[in-house]
């Protein structure tokens, strides 16, 4: 019995031993929000995926610095040839693989960004996948030009 439970524990080992490379992480980096120049509409938040050892759905990026967010993806409408959005329930992230959010590509809009994210030049965002694992975030805010908020401005300067 004791043999047998030694035997299975050296073959564990020797399999985790055995696989080469790192094991992929998911993670999330380069996450910027661009601050709408017109207070009520969304702003845009672009960030990479990182896909780790299994593939998972992302299901949700929120913020407490926001009112309401949606993931979006951008196609064009074949009759009339122009951009459309539409809102992603879940994104699939396959293992080892990296999903770029990306102006153009697919993107989480927020609305209703308040007063901290601008005032400091960072927001905290979490995101949601269907293995339950949640990353908290501090992407940088800029505007639509690349610069500070203006608020950060005003208050630096
Ligand atoms: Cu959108």
């Amino acid at each position: 019995m004791n043999r047998r439970l030694f035997a299975l524990g050296a073959t564990l080992a020797a399999l985790t031993l055995g696989s080469c490379g790192p094991t992929p992480q998911l993670k999330v980096k380069e996450a910027v929000l661009t601050l709408s120049p017109v207070d009520s509409n969304p702003s845009a938040f672009h960030f990479n995926v990182y896909g780790g050892p299994e593939d998972v759905y992302l299901l949700r990026v929120s913020s407490p610095s926001t009112i309401r967010t949606e993931m979006h993806d951008v196609g064009v409408d074949p009759k009339t040839g122009a951009v459309t959005m539409s809102p992603m329930d879940r994104v699939l992230i396959p293992a080892g693989e990296t999903v770029a959010f990306k102006k153009g590509g697919k993107h989480v809009m927020m609305w209703g960004v308040n007063l901290i994210p601008r005032k400091l030049g960072v927001i905290e965002a979490e995101f949601l996948f269907s293995n339950d694992v949640r990353i908290l975030v501090k992407a940088r805010v800029q505007e639509v030009d690349g610069t500070d908020p203006d608020e950060k401005k005003a208050i630096d300067g």
